[in-house]
């Protein structure tokens, strides 16, 4: 490594410097520039910092860069299959230069760490991509080492640690790879498995990590994956919550729970191989490997290649120090009720989904497959419909009768939902949330999406969002779907009432004052209306009264069983 030797040694344990050097560095870093972490990029700088990602003591520099594609090895010889650089974007890098040191930042501007620069390069990132997947480069490959499209520009180069990224959450479950080392040694755990998790676990799985522990003498130490958007997301609490559940399920000596800094990369066996370097940095001995949607997505294709994967993995058993360990195919032994591992040569019951079904369908679920802590964790999230927030979007061209509509139900949801309604109509939202925007695609676009971002946080909340924007393009409309159904139901209603009605009905004289060339660009006349495909309902208000048009939408609501218990 290309290091400069007149920087201090680190504490062997992590990459924080003495509070002296950090008044220090902190007194100088005015005159540094900055770069703000993404949260996948804060995650690579925790596991740099905190040692996870030993011996790496700073983002990479080009020799281990090449040296890493070229022989998946570092330039001393140390195996290491991916390369952990600073991704940056071009303006950035083309403004810094080798032996300068540059503050880096989380995104409210908290000082991490100081970087001393080793190198800048522009890396080929499809010969990366390709190094990483093979011929098989996924779509978002090429930009998804570097955690970012926007940061196409590498730095290298040693990390002085100020301080560990800040969390609010789980803090007493947030060991550093040396806290954990020494809480096995404590315990007296010589053997290990490390098992991420990206989704709850349940009674099959149970029964499958206790056979392996059993059967190599080991203890657990389970961890969640991290999402990126983790903080804005239910699932990371949720995950977090029924794994916590999901360990008390077994005697205190045999699993414990910790979070580590790692997300979900999709690298495929190089991924796994560098989750083994992780496991083994945290003091484990073993690994579990998942089948595909687990913990490595694109780690096996069929179950032969999966296999295939696991005996590579086994083969750098030398160099990572960990003992892959394939997931199990478990089957329910019905005399017994309980899961047993069979050698059908296919994978593991996934009840996962089905438990989901369940609660999502406010059902019970049934007792062989989950543990009542883990439901209980799950139910914060997965409500039956009747439960849940929801989220009606009217949409549809001025004049077409949606206000009118939202009105009416807005009324009728106070009456029958039992939740709290808030009413987003057009206007209203123009004047309150959206008042310095005009009318062009972009504002609109971003109108919208205003009006959805309000709606889902309502939503969240277990509340009603009626709203009625013209909502004239698809891609916003989708956008607010994806936001909303993240936590509850999304309801897309077409006011599909022609235009000639609208017109003759011209309630603010809008249309004629188009006509007229008074006004530009209203949508319908001289700008785009792009319908819905697929909305959930379609409503034309020339054909139905408002009364006839709100129980078109009530009879899909207690079908759908948003209303009723
Ligand atoms: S959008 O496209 O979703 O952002 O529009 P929205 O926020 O719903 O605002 C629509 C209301 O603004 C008035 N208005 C116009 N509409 C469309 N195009 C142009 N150029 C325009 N200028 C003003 C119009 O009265 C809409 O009200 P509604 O309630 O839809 O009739």
């Amino acid at each position: 490594m290309q290091y400069s030797d007149s920087l201090p040694a680190h504490n062997a344990e992590s990459l924080l410097v003495h509070f002296r050097r950090v008044e220090l560095l902190k007194s100088q870093a005015t005159d540094f520039k900055s770069v703000f972490l993404n949260p996948h990029q804060l995650c690579d700088l925790e596991m740099l910092v905190n040692r996870a990602y030993y011996p790496l003591d700073g983002y990479m520099c080009r020799e281990d860069y090449e040296s890493v594609l070229d022989g998946m090895q570092l330039a001393d010889g140390t195996v290491w299959p991916l390369p952990i650089c600073l991704g940056v974007d071009e303006a950035f890098a083309a403004g810094v230069e080798a032996g300068e040191s540059i503050a880096i930042r989380d995104a409210e501007g908290f000082m991490l760490a100081v970087l001393t620069i080793g190198d800048v390069w522009q890396p080929d990132l499809e010969r990366e991509a390709r190094v990483i997947w093979g011929d098989d480069v996924p779509a978002d490959g090429v930009n998804a080492a570097q955690c970012s499209a926007a940061n196409p520009w590498y730095i290298g180069g040693r990390v002085e640690g100020l301080a560990f990224p800040q969390h609010y959450d789980f803090n007493e479950l947030r060991l550093t790879p040396a806290e954990l080392h020494r809480y096995f040694s404590e315990k007296g755990w010589r053997k290990v498995i490390g098992v991420q998790a990206g989704r709850a676990l349940h009674k099959a799985d149970r029964a499958m990590l206790e056979e392996i522990a059993l059967e190599e003498n080991a203890s657990l130490v389970l961890s969640p994956l991290m999402f990126p958007s983790m903080y804005s997301s239910v699932d990371h609490f949720t995950l977090v919550r029924c794994l916590q559940e999901f360990v008390a399920t077994f005697p205190k000596n045999m699993a414990m729970l910790n979070l580590m800094p790692w997300f979900e990369r999709k690298m495929g066996p190089k991924g796994a191989l560098l989750r083994a370097i992780v496991n083994k940095n945290y003091g484990c001995t073993h690994m579990l490997v998942w089948d595909s949607g687990k913990a490595e997505p694109r780690l096996n294709v069929d179950t032969d290649e999966f296999q295939k994967h696991v005996d590579w993995l086994a083969e750098q058993r030398d160099a990572t120090g960990i003992v892959p360990i394939r997931e199990r195919c478990m089957v329910l032994d019905e005399a017994s009720g309980k899961y047993v591992s069979s050698d059908c040569g296919s994978l593991c019951v996934n009840d996962h989904n089905a438990v989901i079904s369940f609660l999502k369908r406010g059902e019970e679920v049934p007792e062989r497959m989950s543990f009542p802590g883990v439901l209980d964790a799950l139910r914060m999230k997965y409500k039956p419909r009747s439960k849940q927030g929801f989220c009606l979007f009217f949409t549809g061209l001025s004049g077409a009768g949606k206000s009118t509509l939202a009105k009416v139900l807005y009324v009728k949801m106070l009456e029958m939902s039992g939740r709290p309604v808030t009413l987003l109509d057009g206007d209203v939202v123009r004047k309150n949330l959206s008042s310095e925007l005009s009318f062009s695609k972009e504002h609109r676009d971003l109108n919208v999406t205003r009006i959805g971002f309000v709606a889902s946080e309502i939503v969240k909340n277990g509340g009603v969002a009626v709203c009625a924007p013209i909502a004239p393009y698809a891609e916003a409309r989708r956008e607010v779907r994806r936001m909303i159904e993240e936590y509850g139901g999304f309801v897309e209603i077409h006011v599909s009432t022609p235009i000639e009605v609208c017109e003759q009905r011209d309630r603010k004289g809008i249309y004629a004052k188009a006509r007229a060339g008074i006004i530009k660009g209203l949508t319908g006349v001289d700008d785009p209306y792009i319908a819905p495909e697929n909305p959930e309902l379609r409503i034309d208000t020339s054909e139905l009264t408002p009364n006839e048009g709100a129980q078109v939408v009530l009879c899909f609501l207690a079908d759908q069983k948003y209303l009723g218990q």
